[in-house]
């Protein structure tokens, strides 16, 4: 899944394909790069940004939804936790949604049940403004284990189909450097338990910065290592935005994996 941010404010872009051209030809490189699946979000979600309205999200991912459903066959998911902009970026072609907050704003379940597209439930403890002042769990990763049985059955109840759920335990949402460690170690153990493929998300992260002291753009290495564990580990998708990188990297360990 190769990440497009329409914002002015993601950290590992800078904000500069905020224009929704620049956008649409960074994800069509993306495609040509082997991106399976596009993820375009207009709302940053790093820890302490900035909220933008409905209107707002919308000006900034629907041009490029529909230029780009004009332009190539890669599944379009959309990165977002508001309903009114599931809704509108469905009807300009998007078919997946990704969404950190799990679905549980009102009328999210709704709106993912009605469009019958593949959806991303990612665990996220608090709200991006705050997760990071103190995360806290007694066993992080049966509390996420946890969260993704009732979210499941929930979605289930609602009318989503249990083959469409792709579960997340939200690296570096609402977690210690240490819960993130856990977590990354538990992918097998939550996919068994939930019976759902999983979706990871590493690259460029600032555990990689704890872990190694390294700034943003030095975070290619540990990010290919991680999406490379992630997916031995039995992960489906891993969401990343350096595609070519990742790609080369998972095909030639599945070339050792399946010889
Ligand atoms: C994730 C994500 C982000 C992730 C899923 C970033 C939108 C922060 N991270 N969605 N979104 N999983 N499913 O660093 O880990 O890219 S935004």
């Amino acid at each position: 899944m190769g990440v497009i941010n329409v914002t002015p404010d993601s950290f590992s872009d800078g904000g500069q394909f905020n224009d929704s051209s620049l956008a649409v030809e960074q994800a069509l490189l993306l495609v040509e790069q082997g991106a399976d699946v596009l993820d375009i979000g207009g709302e940053s979600t790093r820890p302490g940004a900035e909220e933008v309205t409905v209107e707002q999200e919308l000006k900034r991912v629907i041009p490029v939804i529909e230029a780009l459903s004009a332009q190539t066959t890669v599944p379009i998911s959309i990165d977002t936790y508001k309903p009114q902009v599931m809704r509108a970026a469905i009807d300009a072609g998007a078919s997946m949604i990704n969404d950190v907050n799990g679905l549980r704003a009102p009328g999210a379940i709704e709106v993912a049940a009605t469009a019958n597209v593949p959806v991303c439930i990612m665990h996220m403890q608090g709200q991006p403004q705050t997760m990071q002042a103190k995360p806290q769990y007694e066993s992080v990763v049966a509390q996420v284990e946890a969260f993704f049985k009732q979210r499941v059955s929930t979605a289930l109840d609602a009318g989503i189909k249990l083959n469409d759920i792709i579960l997340d335990p939200g690296i570096g949402f609402g977690k210690t450097l240490k819960h993130n460690l856990e977590l990354l170690k538990s992918v097998a153990q939550l996919r068994e338990s939930t019976g759902c493929q999983m979706l990871i998300g590493v690259s460029r992260k600032s555990l990689i910065d704890m872990l190694l002291g390294r700034v943003v753009d030095q975070r290619l290495p540990a990010s290919l290592g991680l999406a490379v564990q992630a997916i031995l580990n039995g992960a489906k998708i891993v969401r990343v935005h350096d595609v070519r990188e990742t790609y080369d990297a998972i095909r030639a360990v599945e070339a050792v994996c399946n010889s």
